[in-house]
């Protein structure tokens, strides 16, 4: 194995790394867009699906609250600029993380006197869907349901925090491109190395 080979998986290896990072998302107050509340940080989870990990104060009241991806990465007007449940498959229907509705649909977030803090799992989502979005938390809970109210019927939206477009770390494209042109290069060693000088 060529030393040039080599150093392309190593540099391979350590890029790709940081996809698998927490990638954390900052949450403000929908009533003023001010105060910034915390952070939900998402990671995919190794088979599939998402792993929310809140680290939450303030505005929340003790209880459960509904917790979706709203497809517009805007988190004005009260959160309404957020728009409807992220439903890529224009489902129309809200049937929570499990169901086979909206792909925003994620598990309710639980507050303790404003504190959330336990991490919820969406099993049908990568963190890839995510990007260019925005998490919204609502005042009231999650059935789960459209029925008796639609949306689960949580109501108004007290937070909101917009995914980033460019996740930290090296997008994918990036990778590719310097690995071309590391492959590249040793090629271009190698055929230097096999001509007489
Ligand atoms: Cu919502």
């Amino acid at each position: 194995m060529g030393g040039t080979r080599m150093l392309v998986v190593t540099i391979a290896l350590t890029l790709a790394a940081p996809a698998a990072a927490q990638m954390p998302v900052d949450i403000y107050d929908t009533a003023t867009g001010a105060e910034r509340l915390g952070t939900v940080a998402l990671m995919d989870e190794v088979g599939g699906g998402v792993r929310f990990t809140p680290d939450l104060a303030g505005v929340l009241p003790t209880g459960e609250h509904g917790f979706h991806v709203h497809v517009n990465p805007d988190c004005g007007m009260g959160g309404q600029a957020a728009g409807g449940h992220y439903d890529p498959g224009n489902t129309g229907r809200h049937e929570g993380p499990a169901g086979g509705g909206h792909l925003g649909d994620l598990p309710r977030l639980t507050s303790n006197a404003g504190r959330v803090v336990t991490p919820v799992v969406a099993p049908r989502l990568s963190t890839a869907d995510l990007v260019g979005r925005a998490l919204v938390i609502h005042e009231g809970g999650d059935n789960y349901s459209d029925s008796p109210a639609p949306l689960g019927g949580g109501g108004a939206r007290l937070a909101c925090g917009v995914v980033p477009a460019s996740v930290p770390g090296m997008p994918p494209a990036a990778i590719l491109a310097l690995l071309a042109l590391l492959l590249a290069a040793g090629a271009l060693a190698r055929r230097r190395a096999l001509l007489p000088s």
